[in-house]
């Protein structure tokens, strides 16, 4: 196959009509790269290659593709309640699924508000802090305070407190926010897991507290480690010390828990890993399996009696907010699917046992070419390339193709390839995976 161009079943002005996400759209209708089928820990492009899915995804089908159960779900759902309105009125499933992550989720995060996806989630969890504030008589707390390198997604506020350029350059500030600095430490390379020292690192909040007082910030939001932003893991103490710094000054404490949630991070959620507990959660992704669109915001008891106490009349709304497809049936059926799923085959203790096999694999391209940096937590993994002075993000780009060719998907950001393996993976997978990413890697110019 190698260099041979797949002619697409569409014409290049067919493939025009469709402008693609977060895409070259330029260079992928000069060279599609179709998708048309899925098992497993594999994706099936149209040439009937099977290719090892090293994002599951983009982070959300670490079950591996087309699980029966979950697909059965679905279907049976759409014949028994396809669409329930979500404002004013209910389902079982919201409520069954709203229950279980109660029981899952650390403390009194006992209270779910579904969305659509990760980037709802941000704009949720962020308007309900500022309501918050809002409603316990301090109006002025309105700044959210994100970090660099943090991706949250692709609206207004997630590109505002979202702390990567690429996104937001083209449109400026659009929400009051301020970026803490992000823990990827120079001095500190190819660490295993958490790093020993930088956990200090946190304690700039009180500089952005002093800059602005607290009297005018609403929230912290922050990844418990990064995926788009190259992986990026918290130094040891480094979440606590957020936490801490927070409850001092009355700033809500969010984490995104988008990519950490269900298993990547070896424990049910980041939070639990890492053993800090924030004032709300967002999720999605792994939480339906990928397999329809879901999110949420988890929320700490004390907020939602907030809006309970100040809502007026019984029958006006608390809360101003929500999605027409907030809790849609399908994706509760699916996401009651994947927990069971998740449970059944204790999917969580199988990526925490076999992450130091993954660790191992990872960081055996230290050495390799142009490779500047490795880190992993758990079944996640950025690998930094050196790049080319005025051309970053080619290495990475030619080395996705080339492992694209050999059937492999690697994703890449910026100048970073981003791992995160099926919770399936099997030793041998995670072996040729790494194999031929260490050939790709070094026969890079
Ligand atoms: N928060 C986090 C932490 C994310 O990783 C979002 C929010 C936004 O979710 P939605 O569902 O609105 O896309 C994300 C999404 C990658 C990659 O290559 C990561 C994401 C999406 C696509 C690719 O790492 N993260
Ligand atoms: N635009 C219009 C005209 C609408 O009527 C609605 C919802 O009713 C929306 C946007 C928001 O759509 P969603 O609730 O799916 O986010």
């Amino acid at each position: 196959m190698k260099g041979v161009k797949y002619m697409s079943k569409f014409s290049r002005a067919e493939l025009e009509a469709y402008w693609m996400p977060y895409t070259g759209n330029r260079q992928f209708k000069d060279d599609p790269r179709m998708i048309a089928g899925a098992d497993g820990a594999y994706l099936i492009d149209d040439r009937g290659r099977r290719i090892f899915d090293g994002l599951s995804g983009l982070w959300t089908t670490g079950l591996g593709h087309c699980r029966p159960e979950i697909s059965d779900a679905i279907a049976n759902q759409t014949r028994k309640l396809d669409f329930a309105p979500s404002f004013q009125f209910g389902h079982d499933g919201a409520f069954e699924l709203a229950n279980r992550l109660k029981d899952l989720a650390p403390e009194d995060l006992n209270y779910v508000f579904y969305t659509n996806s990760g980037s709802d989630g941000a704009d949720t969890s962020t308007k309900i802090a500022r309501a918050y504030w809002r409603q316990r008589g301090q109006p002025a707390k309105t700044r959210i305070i994100g970090r660099a390198k943090g991706y949250h997604g692709a609206s207004w506020g997630a590109i505002s407190f979202g702390g990567i350029g690429a996104n937001r350059k083209l449109w400026g500030q659009a929400m009051e926010a301020d970026h803490l600095n992000h823990t990827q430490v120079a001095t500190d390379l190819f660490t295993r897991g958490m790093s020993k020292t930088g956990g200090e690192l946190a304690e700039e909040l009180h500089e952005i507290v002093a800059l602005h007082d607290a009297s005018n910030i609403a929230a912290v939001i922050v990844e418990p480690f990064s995926g788009s932003g190259g992986v990026i893991i918290p130094p040891e103490g480094y979440l606590k010390r957020l936490r801490d710094i927070c409850t001092q000054y009355d700033i809500l404490l969010i984490f995104d828990e988008v990519i950490t949630a269900f298993g990547r991070a070896g424990s049910m959620f980041g939070a639990i890993e890492f053993g800090v507990t924030p004032d709300m959660m967002t999720i999605a992704k792994q939480l339906t399996n990928g397999a329809v669109p879901m999110g949420a915001v988890i929320v700490r008891e004390g907020i939602y009696q907030t809006f309970m106490d100040t809502g007026g009349p019984d029958y006006m709304l608390e809360l101003p907010h929500g999605y027409t497809y907030s809790g849609h049936p399908l994706s509760c059926a699916a996401a009651l699917a994947t927990l069971d799923i998740i449970e059944q085959e204790q999917i969580v203790g199988r990526v925490k046992s076999m992450s130091p096999y993954f660790e191992e694999a990872v960081h055996s391209l230290k050495g390799a070419k142009h490779v500047g940096d490795i880190r992993n937590y758990g079944f996640a993994a950025g690998i930094s390339l050196n790049h080319i002075p005025g051309e970053p993000a080619r290495r990475p780009f030619e080395i996705a193709q080339r492992m694209w060719e050999k059937g492999f998907f690697v994703r890449y950001g910026g100048d970073n390839l981003q791992i995160g393996i099926p919770f399936i993976s099997e030793k041998h997978e995670i072996d040729s995976f790494f194999n031929a990413l260490d050939e790709e890697i070094n026969r890079q110019d």
